[in-house]
């Protein structure tokens, strides 16, 4: 059993949700965060450990810190960072895409992603030991149609996650760029815009992974000890692979 706390951002489902369990199980306090606060709120009623719940936006940096401010002191030692909130949308070709979209793509997996690091990044370095876990995505190393702005997102992510390495070395806080495949939680949900069917049909057939599965890696990486930093981890399920180049004739 643990005393220390995580902070998770995008609780209220699919991964976030799964790792909130996860850590809650193992004794861990817990801040979970997330826009839609009834959720948040069922959560933390479920849960027998300390918890603190906060709606919060990640597209908003004054929010953020304002948050990470108003801390309760027990919620403070913070021992890891699960940078989890996110989300694709649309599927369809670039020229096809709507601006907006991109832009809150943008806005979440990017800036949003940097907002919460970077507030949280004092109060990590106090720990004798942190983990910062950054939900990357395959996408982040393999092109695909259809990914565009979400493949870009995501390998910002991943970079990312290895600079800051390069930051933090012989800090104790230790950085994991995770990287997974097609996992079924509202994520294709949200990303075909409401389209349930849409969403079945993808998954139909495929055995994906469960949240469970990646709330299990992230908890994982979360207990290795001090001297040992999982750079990144790519997982799809068995009945995923990469595609061959395209190439067009005339
Ligand atoms: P879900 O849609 O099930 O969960 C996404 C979570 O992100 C929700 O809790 C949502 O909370 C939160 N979120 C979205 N936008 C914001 C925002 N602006 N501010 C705060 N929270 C936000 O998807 P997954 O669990 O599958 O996805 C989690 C992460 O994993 C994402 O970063 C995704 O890109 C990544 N990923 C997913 C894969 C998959 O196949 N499922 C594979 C690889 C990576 P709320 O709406 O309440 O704000
Ligand atoms: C989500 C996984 O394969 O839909 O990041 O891009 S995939």
């Amino acid at each position: 059993m643990s005393s220390s706390t995580v902070l998770i951002t995008g609780a209220t489902s699919g991964f976030g949700l799964a790792s909130a369990r996860l850590f809650a199980e193992h004794g861990y306090s817990l801040i979970i965060t997330g826009r839609r606060l009834k959720r948040l709120q069922a959560l933390a009623d479920e849960l027998t450990v300390p918890v603190h719940t906060v709606q919060l936006d990640v597209r908003d940096a004054q929010a953020v810190s304002d948050m990470v401010d108003a801390l309760p002191e027990r919620f403070r030692t913070i021992e890891v960072l699960v940078n989890n909130a996110g989300l694709a949308l649309g599927a369809g070709p670039a020229w096809e895409a709507s601006l907006e979209d991109w832009h809150t793509m943008i806005d979440t997996n990017v800036t949003g992603l940097v907002n919460v690091t970077h507030k949280l990044l004092p109060l990590l370095r106090q720990q004798p030991k942190a983990s910062i876990i950054n939900l990357a995505s395959v996408a982040a190393n393999w092109a695909y149609p259809g990914s565009h702005v979400y493949g870009g997102s995501k390998a910002f992510v991943s970079q990312f996650s290895r600079n800051l390495r390069c930051d933090l070395v012989g800090t104790g806080v230790r950085v994991t760029s995770l990287e997974p495949g097609m996992c079924e939680t509202e994520f294709s949900l949200v990303r075909f815009k409401g389209d349930q069917q849409k969403s079945d049909n993808l998954y139909k057939g495929t055995n994906p992974l469960r949240p469970e599965d990646i709330a299990d890696i992230i908890f994982w990486i979360a207990q290795q000890p001090p001297h040992i930093n999982i750079n990144s981890i790519e997982v799809m399920p068995s009945s995923q692979a990469w595609d061959n180049f395209k190439v067009v004739r005339s």
